[in-house]
Formats: structure tokens, C-alpha cells, sequence
């Protein structure tokens, strides 16, 4: 049955205004709202959130419980006390967010076998620089060898990685020395991706680990295995294929549906879908059918971490983030919403009944009940992707009245580590010199990473906009990755010139200098890895420390809703990242109360915070969260001798050549701005 106002209970409603402070968003939602018809914002309004759940007090691990442990002191059947409850519950989450990056990992290092092997169809190695770097971290014989066979040798010593029983996964070697001694003695370096996540879920099984400290060193060690493996062999992997990120222009908001065009909206996760589906797309034949079903072309678009796949390397425009998957469908111009894994709401096929969308499944992971299943297959990718794309404009013709909100922002995405380090220093002296020193003098005070997803109950883009835009004015460059980037490029900040009449004086002197956006958005979830090999350059460029919890730097997800973040959070922490997360704490609880702190989040601040120098906090208040953000960066600046923050002595210079730029058609200015290639 289609979803629809009278299948939910009402409770309090928001106002449109209330629930997103995207314009786009709203509209649609008032549409959502006349028609009568249910998103995730109206359920999150109907639905209220488990109080005992929420805050991890409720244990569902055997047929003895559930056990609601909502008096102080009380346990479980068997015995377990809520410290234990708790940290159960927080390692699984961990568990299941590597998991989920990993495992994506995994097909990304199959995928480059099966190039390698020429067992494919339309993917060649398209970045071989990047290929011979990846291969010499290992020292992967490169000379006098073809791509393919340096590519089938990484792809075998990662594919490894997953099933290594002893030893250490070998891309932890790209930390700083120094963490690797401090994981080596605390004895958290990952043996193998799998076998920690395996070891989490056995740990938690009734009647295991039962000291919750114990049970979260081996989240430390599961989340690990996550950040500096399956998510680092994901970014590896992509870049490898599909190139590495170099900045572009994109646009961003529902505004990028066209009218007269077949709306095709690709969502999830894995670029070995998208990027077929952007050659797919642009395949003269698909053109010619597309045009004698009386549309004018095709309009590939995407969500959330696929469409920031495609958005860095080949402009392809962002219909929104996470929130906006359901409200695409209800301006009636989506022929096709094509999903492979992650994020992907289950509601979309109810909802897409009310219209004429197709929702097609294509991982042989994920069906979802009522959906139509395209199996994807590397060895017939572009094959497979066309024939997608031919069900997407069969569809056109049963359009009904659309309604596309008039919304969209331009951005320059494809900030990766490899353009930060050339942007910095040029083709000759390319270094992060030049950004620890303007760090040092006080231009810049440090730097923030603005990440993570969307949640209903918070006000959509809000928490991630109001910090961003505060923190840009204190002079902290932010860089982003996954929904909160898209979040600030529809706020116009991920351009530079649109931005920087908004951001303090030092950080516009450097921005102007160098010619990048004030925020620089680094890619998906999985290139969280990004920002930790960010990370690791200041430190081994010197000046800053010797390791990761020396630097002026915090880590934050504002809106966080998915065990993936909770993963990220916890491989930051142990990189020595202090994280703040907002929303709801799932740690929280204690009997019929939630006190300042319990056992278990007091370990994950003080406790972390003496094992890595990194600590986790959930905050639900956003100037709480700015607060202590600058706190811990002028904390650090002053642990390094820095000079203290002075933003008046900065601001001076820069606006000759702004102005010049200013005088430039908007496409020239970005290009000039960035290098960059602006979007057809
Ligand atoms: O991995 S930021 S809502 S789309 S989980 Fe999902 Fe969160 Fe978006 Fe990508 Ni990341």
C-alpha cells in the first residue's frame, strides 16, 4: 500500500520551516503535506524515538530479555549491569558501521582484480600515478611493469587484508609512527578487517565480555580496521579507477531535475555503479532513444555519498543529501531512482507508488520489496547501466505534473589530499608547508572536520550550516565529506568567492592566496581516510606536534543518524581526534535518568582521551559544540607555543585580487579561482 498521511499517527507536526532550513526541502515538504502523503520527517514527528533504547538501556541480545534496565542498579537476567548493556550496544553499532565500509572496500578491491584481469566491461585504471603511490606504500615492485599487473598485485595484498588472521593490516603503516607505537601498545592494531568485526559480535554474544572498558578497547580495535583499512582500500581503490579528485564545478539542490529532460538519480554508495552510469549516460545511442521518447536528453543526478562520487570527479550535479531522497520523488519529474547499498530508505517504494518512479535495485545486497531488481555485474557494467538507463526513458512517458523546486547552489568539489598537497605548494614545491605555517602565525586557528548525515530530528542542514558558518568566522578552515558537504554547498560555501565575505581575516588572506573555498569538501563517508591522511601530512610536515592529538584540529557530525558514523567517530578518537557528535547520546541512560555522565561515556571521553589524546562527546546543542571546538583548538595552540588567536592582525591583503577576479563571467572566476574545469 502506498504510504500515505493516514498510515502514520499524528503527534506534534513541524512546520515545513520547522523541520529543514533548505528552501527546496520546504517546498516540498508543504507539497508533501497538500498531498497528504508521509516522509521521514513527518514519521520522526508521529514516531517518537524509544526513550530506554535511545540511550542504550535496553539489552535484546538473548530470548531471556529483552531487559529494560530503567531502575538504577537493576541488571539483566543474566546479570549484565547497564555499563555492560551499553558498551554491547556501542561495539555493535561500531561493528556494523565498518562493516558496511568495509565490505564496500571489499567489492572495490575485487573490482580492480577483475580490471586488472580484463574480466570487465568499461572500467580501465584510469589514475596510474596514483596506482604506482598506492603500490609503493607496500613496496609493490612498479618498474617495467604494466598497470595491469602492479594493479592485480595490490588488489590481491588488499583483498588479503580482509581475511588476515595474524600480524597487522598493512595500511596502518601510513599512520604517524608514533600512533602506531601507542596502537601497538595498547595492543588495538587490526590483525584482518574481518576478524575484528567477526570478534566484536562474538564478544557481545550472551555470556562473553563482560567489563565494558574491555569490550570498548576492542571497538577501538573493530573501528580501526575501518578507517585506515576497508575505508582507506575504498578511497585507494576509486581513485586507482576512476581518478583522483581534482576540483570542479558542480551544483547542488533538487533545482538540477530538468523539465524536458529524463531525471535519472543514482543512490548509495559504490562508485562502480554511478561512474558506469555517468559513460552510460553520455552514450550517443542512449542520447538518440532518449530524445525519440520526446525528452530533450538524460539528467543524471545523485544522493548523499554516490552523488558525491560523481560530483568530485565529473560534476555530475547533487539532488540534495540523505533527508531529500523521498522529496525528489514527490516533484514528479524522477523517472528512476537507481540504488545500490547504504542509506537507502525503505519508504521510497511507497511512496514512488503515488507517482511514476521506478526504484531499481542493483546490489545483489539490497532488494527492497516492491522495487525493480537490475542486478549490477562488473564484467557487463556498461551493458547493464544502459539497460537502466533504457527503463528510466521507457518511463518518461508516464510523467504527470512535476513540480522542481527552483533551487540550486554551484560548488567546487574534489579537494583530495593529493590537489590539497599541489594547491599548497605547486607542481614543484607541492608540501603542507605552507598551511602549517599560516597555522602557526594565527591565520589560520585551526581546522575543523564537518561531517556526517542528516536526521529528522533535528532541523535538516542546520546544526551543519549554523557550526560551519560560526566556526568559518573564528578563522577554522573546514573541510567536509559525505551529507554535511552537501549541506554547505547549497549554502553557498563551498565557493570561494561566494563565501568569503562571511569567513574571519586571516582564513580569507590564505583562501584568496591560494585560491580555494573556505570549506573543501574531500568526498564520501568511506574518504573520511582523506582527512586522516590530511591529518598525518601536518604532522610529518613538522611545526605541529609529532602526532595527530598535537594538532589544532576537531572532528565533528552534527546530525549523525547511521552506525557508519559511530564507526568513523571511534577511528578518529583513536587517531587522536577530538569528536563531537550532536543529536542524542546512546550512552546515556541510567535507571529512570539521564545524568551528566555515565560509566560508559565517561570512558569515551576522559578514558579515550588518556589512551589516544582523542575523546567522544554527544552534545545536542550546536553553540555547546562551537564552544568547545574553539576551547580544544586554542588549548592546542597553546600546548604547541602557538601565538594566541589574534584575528586583528590579518585581513589586510587578498582583496585586490579578488576584486579582479569579481569582474570576471562567474565560470572564468571559479576557473581562475580553482584551476578548475568547469562543469558542461
Ligand atoms: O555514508 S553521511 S546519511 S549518505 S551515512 Fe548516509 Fe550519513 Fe549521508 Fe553516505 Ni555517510
Amino acid at each position: 500500500m502506498a504510504e500515505t498521511e493516514s498510515t502514520t499517527s499524528r503527534r506534534k507536526r513541524r512546520t515545513p520551516e520547522e523541520a529543514s532550513i533548505d528552501p527546496a526541502a520546504q517546498q516540498m515538504l508543504a507539497c508533501a503535506d497538500q498531498m497528504g502523503i508521509g516522509t521521514a520527517f513527518s514519521r520522526a514527528d508521529a514516531l517518537a524515538p524509544c526513550g530506554i533504547g535511545a540511550v542504550g538501556m535496553c539489552c535484546s541480545l538473548c530470548a531471556m530479555g529483552p531487559c529494560r534496565l530503567t531502575k538504577d542498579g537493576l541488571t539483566g537476567v543474566c546479570g549484565a549491569t547497564i555499563d555492560t548493556v551499553q558498551a554491547r550496544n556501542f561495539i555493535r553499532a561500531v561493528a556494523a558501521g565498518s562493516a558496511a565500509h568495509s565490505d564496500h572496500g571489499r567489492d572495490m578491491a575485487f573490482t580492480l582484480k577483475a580490471v586488472a584481469n580484463g574480466e570487465t566491461e568499461g572500467y580501465t585504471i584510469r589514475d596510474v600515478p596514483k596506482l604506482r603511490t598506492v603500490a609503493g606504500y607496500y613496496d609493490i615492485p612498479v618498474e617495467d611493469r604494466t598497470p595491469e599487473e602492479i594493479a592485480n598485485d595490490l588488489a590481491d595484498l588488499y583483498i588479503a587484508q580482509f581475511g588476515q588472521q595474524r600480524g597487522a593490516i598493512v595500511s596502518v603503516q601510513r599512520a604517524p609512527e608514533k600512533r602506531q607505537k601507542l596502537w601497538n601498545e595498547l595492543g588495538v592494531v587490526p590483525r584482518g578487517i574481518d576478524r575484528e568485526v567477526v570478534e566484536a559480535l562474538h564478544r557481545t554474544h550472551m555470556g562473553d565480555d563482560q567489563d565494558a572498558a574491555h569490550i570498548l578497547h576492542h571497538a577501538v580495535r573493530t573501528a580501526l580496521a575501518d578507517g585506515w583499512g576497508g575505508s582507506m582500500i575504498a578511497t585507494d581503490v576509486s581513485d586507482i579507477l576512476f581518478g583522483t579528485p581534482a576540483p570542479v564545478l558542480g551544483e547542488a539542490n533538487l533545482g538540477v531535475l530538468q523539465d524536458e529532460m529524463v531525471n535519472v538519480i543514482v543512490h548509495g554508495h559504490e562508485p562502480t555503479l554511478s561512474q558506469m552510469m555517468v559513460a552510460a549516460s553520455q552514450d550517443p545511442e542512449i542520447i538518440a532513444y532518449a530524445k525519440a521518447a520526446g525528452s530533450e536528453g538524460i539528467s543524471l543526478s545523485g544522493f548523499g555519498c554516490t552523488a558525491n562520487e560523481i560530483l568530485r570527479r565529473q560534476g555530475v550535479p547533487a539532488a540534495g543529501n540523505f533527508l531529500q531522497q523521498e522529496l525528489a520523488i514527490l516533484t514528479g519529474a524522477v523517472e528512476a531512482m537507481v540504488v545500490d547499498v547504504q542509506c537507502i530508505m525503505q519508504a521510497l517504494v511507497g511512496l514512488a507508488e503515488n507517482f511514476h518512479t521506478k526504484i531499481i535495485t542493483t546490489s545483489q545486497k539490497v532488494k527492497l520489496k516492491g522495487a525493480t531488481h537490475i542486478e549490477f555485474d562488473e564484467r557487463h557494467a556498461l551493458t547493464i547501466a544502459k539497460d537502466i538507463l533504457r527503463a528510466a526513458i521507457d518511463n518518461y512517458a508516464n510523467r504527470g505534473k512535476t513540480q522542481i523546486p527552483d533551487f540550486k547552489s554551484s560548488l567546487v568539489p574534489g579537494f583530495s589530499h593529493e590537489y590539497i598537497n599541489y594547491m599548497l605548494g605547486g607542481s614543484y614545491r607541492a608540501s603542507f608547508r605552507p598551511l602549517n605555517d599560516a597555522i602557526k602565525a594565527g591565520r589560520i586557528r585551526g581546522v575543523a572536520a564537518i561531517v556526517g548525515c542528516g536526521n529528522p530530528r533535528i532541523q535538516h542542514d542546520s546544526y551543519h550550516t549554523t557550526i560551519t558558518e560560526e566556526l568559518l568566522k573564528q578563522d577554522v578552515l573546514v573541510v567536509e565529506t559525505g551529507c554535511s558537504a552537501i549541506a554547505n554547498a547549497k549554502m553557498g560555501f563551498l565557493l570561494g568567492d561566494a563565501g568569503l565575505d562571511r569567513v574571519g581575516p586571516g582564513l580569507r588572506e590564505v583562501c584568496e592566496t591560494i585560491g580555494i573555498p573556505p570549506v573543501l569538501h574531500m568526498g564520501s563517508c568511506v574518504d573520511n581516510t582523506r582527512i586522516l591522511t590530511v591529518l598525518t601530512q601536518m604532522v610529518e610536515e613538522g611545526g605541529l606536534g609529532d602526532d595527530i592529538d598535537d594538532l589544532p584540529a576537531v572532528g565533528l557530525a552534527p546530525e549523525w543518524m547511521s552506525e557508519k558514523a559511530l564507526s568513523i567517530a571511534t577511528y578518529c578518537v583513536a587517531s587522536g581526534v577530538y569528536v563531537i557528535m550532536g543529536g542524542y547520546n546512546p550512552v546515556a541512560g541510567r535507571g529512570d535518568k539521564v545524568p551528566d555522565s555515565t560509566l560508559v561515556s565517561e570512558y569515551l571521553s576522559s578514558g579515550w582521551g588518556e589512551e589516544y589524546g582523542g575523546k567522544l562527546e554527544f552534545l545536542d546543542d550546536p553553540q555547546e559544540m562551537i564552544r568547545r571546538t574553539l576551547e580544544h583548538i586554542d588549548a592546542k595552540r597553546k600546548a604547541l607555543g602557538l601565538p594566541e588567536y589574534d584575528p586583528t592582525q590579518f585581513g589586510q591583503s587578498g582583496d585586490v585580487r579578488l576584486e579582479g577576479i569579481e569582474e570576471l563571467p562567474f565560470e572564468e572566476s571559479q576557473a581562475a579561482l580553482y584551476g578548475g574545469v568547469p562543469a558542461s
